[in-house]
């Protein structure tokens, strides 16, 4: 098998754009930064790399005759944005268990903000049931979705289970090995080869899909995952199991080496979806220097991580650097008061 082998239903307008951070790389002195934006790689509800995903998985969902889509994130979950896009796309129904992964007052003090703007109101508009849950985070297997599952089919539905961000899905790797192709791809149209990849890692398939995908290449590069889910352990563990599965469905015919899965600790501060204060610096000079926005819970605590790697040297001088926009800024609304 190879990733060709696998059914892929279009969601996304196709490759998503590669450009350089030509403002961002002057102002480190350092390695080219370039960014590939799966933040405007769709036209469902604004895409993100959980479209990507699903592309592989509405084969399945199709084929089993589900009439609804069962999905779980925090309230801010772009995830169950996209899975609410994606039945609405399909003419499905979707029930999006949203539970209370972050409980921090945004500073104006109001908690209201999270389970109201942004994702959770993108979903609401896209028709989606949305069901708040008390529970805090947790990247694994909830009762709280099972239990919704289960309700589903209790009132005469067939659900089709999607857990937190796609990434326990048999097949949730492969969006993401299909990006590591179209890189590769998209290399020989630009004339670079990037060297070191800079990812945001939680529920960790997006990361781990790119692993897999990578190491079928034959040039080697670096995939830095930095982590933002502040459980590191539980992260590192989920990543290397959904890159080694990813792997063999795709064929590569050897086992991943633990030095090809790196998830780094450092800037996800002491828990998940809190901006600390690097969070905030990579937030405004993304925004300053190139216009290009990102998110306080994924992509600003993954661009803090770059900024620091490329001071220090960590990440050398000539190096290409591709930075891998995950698409979060919907939930830049819930933190309004941060850059009031
Ligand atoms: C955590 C999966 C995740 C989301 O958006 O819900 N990235």
């Amino acid at each position: 098998m190879s990733i060709e082998d696998f059914e892929r239903y279009p969601l996304t307008f196709g490759p998503s754009p590669i450009h350089p951070l030509d403002r961002l790389t002057a102002h480190l002195g350092g390695a080219r930064i370039w960014a590939k934006r799966e933040d405007c790689n769709s036209g469902l509800a604004y895409g993100g790399n959980k479209t990507r995903k699903l592309e592989y998985i509405v084969p399945d969902v199709l084929a089993s005759g589900a009439d609804t889509l069962v999905s779980i994130g925090g309230h801010q979950s772009n995830h169950t944005r996209q899975v609410a896009a994606v039945a609405a796309r399909l003419g499905l129904k979707a029930v999006l268990v949203q539970e209370k992964w972050v409980d921090w007052p945004d500073a104006w003090g109001d908690t209201r903000l999270d389970e109201t703007v942004g994702n959770i109101l993108l979903s609401r508009i896209m028709g989606a049931d949305v069901r708040l849950d008390p529970s805090g985070f947790d990247i694994g297997i909830r009762s709280s979705w099972e239990d919704a599952l289960r309700e589903v089919a209790e009132a005469g539905g067939t659900p089709y289970p999607i857990p937190a961000g796609a990434s326990e899905h048999p097949l949730g790797g492969l969006g993401f090995a299909n990006w590591a192709y179209e890189v590769q791809r998209q290399e020989a149209e630009l004339g670079v080869f990037f060297d070191t990849i800079v990812v945001c890692t939680v529920t960790g398939s997006t990361h781990a899909g790119m692993i897999a995908g990578f190491a079928g290449q034959d040039r080697p590069r670096t995939v830095l995952g930095v982590d933002a889910s502040a459980t590191l352990e539980k992260t590192r563990a989920q990543v290397a199991r959904i890159a080694r599965h990813t792997a063999e469905l795709i064929g590569l015919g050897r086992d991943l080496r633990d030095d090809e899965i790196t998830v780094l600790e450092g800037w996800a501060g002491d828990l998940y979806g809190i901006p600390v204060q690097s969070t905030l610096d990579a937030i405004t000079l993304c925004g300053s220097l190139e216009g290009m926005i990102v998110d306080p819970v994924y992509e600003g605590k993954s661009m803090a991580g770059l900024v620091d790697m490329v001071r220090d040297g960590r990440i050398p001088r000539e190096s290409n650097v591709l930075y891998a926009h995950l698409g979060g800024q919907p939930a830049l609304n819930a933190y309004a008061g941060s850059f009031g």
